[in-house]
């Protein structure tokens, strides 16, 4: 069905996989499109409780496929706003947990593919570059929005500015990765927290998302009435009273996502 990714559903998780090796899985126009029908899928299908977005061979992604285009007369702003946004634009909406496995290096929009999931796991082999300004581009595929919202103003002009590399250790030291991974325990890895993941209470995992990304934006009142408001969600799901039943029960809750 897919001819740039590989998409899998199994024990409640979809791995979606960039599939151009040879080319360090970078983007092509159809490549984004393909992820952005993954995800739609992946958000609409109640079987799946997490996603995870890697790389297939040595890297996670080396952002856009810079042999794709020929000539001069590239419409930049136009492949941005019909491929690229739609892609991150899902991935902030999609109200499921969306996990980064950087197996290798993420570069230019990989780099901010990897920003816009909501947890990254890093393999000790990944290395993280901004990459754009030494092609003369500016951050894009949602960069700007959130490499300072993660790592602070300082660091993302930084990083931005020169371009430079940097390793999964400094990634994890800075705050841009939630964990890293020795390289050959890193696929048991992924899975084990994707599974951890696809086993809590989804609708919960969906509310926590959208709260906590809108009261980036909000005042503290907004913020306290979103919670009441997403809480009145939470507090009337199955989740819910399995959690409540199982604390008093003093057993392991079984949360089924509804
Ligand atoms: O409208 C628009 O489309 C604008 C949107 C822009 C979004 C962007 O993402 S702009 C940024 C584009 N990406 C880059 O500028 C990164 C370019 N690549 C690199 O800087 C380096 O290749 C890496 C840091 C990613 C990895 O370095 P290294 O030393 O580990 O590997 P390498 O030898 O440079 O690359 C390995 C192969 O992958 C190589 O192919 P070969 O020679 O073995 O056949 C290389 O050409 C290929 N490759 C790497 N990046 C790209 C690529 N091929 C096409 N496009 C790439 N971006």
């Amino acid at each position: 069905m897919y001819e740039t990714i590989l998409y899998e559903i199994s024990e409640g998780v979809a791995r979606i996989t960039l599939n151009r090796p040879d080319k360090y899985n970078a983007f092509t126009q159809k490549m984004l499109l393909e992820i952005t029908e993954a995800l739609k899928a992946a958000s609409k299908d109640s079987v799946v409780r997490c996603i995870v977005l890697t790389g297939s061979g040595k890297a996670f992604n080396a952002g856009q496929d810079l042999t794709e285009y020929g000539g001069d007369d590239i419409d930049f702003g136009g492949v941005i706003r019909t491929c690229y946004n739609p892609m991150v634009i899902q991935m902030h909406h999609t109200e499921k947990p969306i996990l980064a496995a950087v197996n290798g290096v993420a570069a230019g929009a990989g780099m901010s593919l990897a920003l816009a999931c909501d947890i990254r796991l890093a393999s000790d082999k990944a290395v993280f570059a901004n990459a754009f300004v030494n092609i003369g581009l500016v951050p894009d595929s949602g960069g700007c929005y959130y490499l300072p919202r993660i790592v602070g103003i300082g660091k993302a002009l930084e990083l931005a500015m020169s371009g430079d590399k940097i390793s999964a250790q400094e990634a994890y030291r800075i705050g841009m990765v939630n964990q890293v991974i020795p390289s050959a325990e890193f696929d048991a890895a992924v899975m084990a927290y994707a599974s951890k993941l696809a086993n809590l209470p989804t609708k919960a995992i969906g509310l926590i998302k959208r709260a906590m990304y809108k009261g980036l934006h909000m005042c503290l009142e907004e913020t306290l009435e979103y919670e009441a408001f997403s809480q009145a969600i939470a507090g009337n799901t199955e989740d819910f009273k399995e959690g409540t039943t199982a604390f008093i029960e003093k057993r392991a809750p079984k949360f089924t996502g509804k």
